[in-house]
């Protein structure tokens, strides 16, 4: 199904008086709204095929009505997203999960919802039906070097569905590890692990870049190969230009300072992709900014800055995804909640006054400095998060415009109460 622009437009209208009441009165508080606007509405956060379907835990899953069962009709609910609030234009598949039958049709379903295709995920942490050989003991680290030749021709194989579908990136998740002492020696698991990355590395197109994602623990619990950022730049650094550090924020141990982290893999030129979550106590990928909100917003402060201070495009030099899922919610309520609570963070970064705040850095006012940033992320910038939105065609209110036009249940009514989506 397709939300007719018409619709929102109409909604929107009856909206209007609050809106522009309380859009007004944040204008009169700060001074670069436009510039702040134009980069929201550039702004695009892609949504990871996984995350449309039911979420779980390990002790079991709780289906919803009318979950899409092909990658088409995954394809059809970001678009519902991008639709409502034009910032979620992009989808990243999941190979073997969302394997492309027919590109040609898969690109025209695509460029009906105005969605592109971001960077291709492998998986490498379970055994697919038929396949010979078990990842049990890992993929490219395995002690078996016909494992790992497995594993390096399916992130290939990875590799040329995406350039069938106009991606540029691979993202590369490990599950390898080990779960108790002794089970490895981690020098031996690092470099197969950076020899088969290698080999991935040398299949990938010139304009390719491959993100080499890290994670602390889980499912392997005594030790990860790809375990902290500082593994993931080891490998980053010595695969060469094209490889890049990716920063899940759900993926470090407890406490971690993740805005430090970002702040220097950009200062080194190796951040390249970013999944969002939040978490109170591990990898609980709960919606972004729904447990910690300072922390999305002081990591977002960092990434403007640091971007700035290359000269890079906010909007298109980073891979920005959601990667969450959703025991409880329904996952498209959830994913605008989360492409909300982003776009918060990153148009209070923007409003950040960092010329007030260097000078405060300067003559050591700890407190000034820290009063700026508190300034900024205090401010209620709904308001220009929504004229964005506004402006580029999307819902003033996008999740109550979502339950007022009934789209789940007409989800429900065309693929079914019981539909089941291909995945974890
Ligand atoms: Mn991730």
């Amino acid at each position: 199904m397709r939300i007719d622009k018409q619709q929102i437009a109409t909604i929107n209208e009856g909206l209007l008086t609050d809106h522009n009441r309380r859009f007004a009165n944040l204008l009169s508080d700060i001074d670069n709204a436009e510039a702040i606007i134009e980069k929201l509405m550039a702004f695009q956060i892609g949504i990871p095929s996984w995350a449309l379907g039911a979420g779980g835990t390990r002790f079991g899953r709780f289906h919803f009505g009318g979950a899409p069962a092909t990658l088409e009709e995954k394809i059809e609910d970001v678009g519902l997203l991008h639709a409502l609030n034009r910032n979620s234009g992009s989808i990243s598949l999941h190979i073997p999960w969302d394997i492309p039958q027919d590109y040609a049709a898969i690109k025209q379903v695509a460029a009906e919802n105005e969605i592109k295709f971001d960077a291709v995920n492998s998986n490498t942490f379970q055994d697919q039906p038929g396949q010979p050989l078990s990842y049990k003991f890992g993929s490219l680290q395995n002690v078996d070097k016909a494992v790992r030749k497995q594993a390096i021709e399916h992130n290939i194989e990875v590799i040329k569905h995406g350039v069938e579908l106009g991606s540029k990136a691979l993202t590369v998740w490990l599950a390898d590890g080990s779960c108790f002492p002794g089970q490895l020696s981690f020098r031996n698991a690092f470099n197969n692990t950076l020899e088969s990355l290698s080999e991935i590395y040398s299949a990938l197109p010139e304009d390719w870049k491959v993100f080499v994602e890290y994670k602390a623990f889980e499912p392997n619990f005594y030790s990860t190969t790809v375990g902290d950022w500082g593994q993931s730049l080891l490998y980053a650094s010595k695969l060469g230009k094209k490889a890049y550090t990716l920063v899940d924020l759900g993926h470090h141990l407890p406490n971690a300072n993740i805005e430090q982290i970002v702040a220097l893999l950009l200062n080194e030129g190796k951040l390249g992709g970013f999944h969002f979550n939040d978490s109170k106590y591990g990898d609980d990928d709960l919606t972004a900014g729904s447990i910690k909100p300072y922390q999305l917003f002081l990591i977002f402060n960092e990434l403007v800055d640091g971007m700035d201070a290359r000269g890079m495009n906010h909007a298109s030099d980073l891979g920005w995804m959601i990667d969450a899922s959703h025991n409880v919610k329904d996952p498209l309520e959830d994913l605008l909640q989360s492409v909300e609570a982003i776009m918060a963070a990153y148009a209070q970064a923007l409003l950040v006054d960092k010329k007030a705040l260097e000078e405060a850095r300067q003559n050591s006012d700890v407190a000034k400095a820290q009063e700026i940033l508190q300034n900024a992320f205090r401010t209620d910038v709904r308001p220009l998060v929504a004229e964005a939105r506004r402006r580029a065609g999307g819902a003033l209110q996008p999740l109550s415009l979502y339950r007022q036009l009934g789209i789940r249940e007409q989800l429900i009514k065309q693929r079914g109460a019981d539909s089941q989506t291909t995945g974890l």
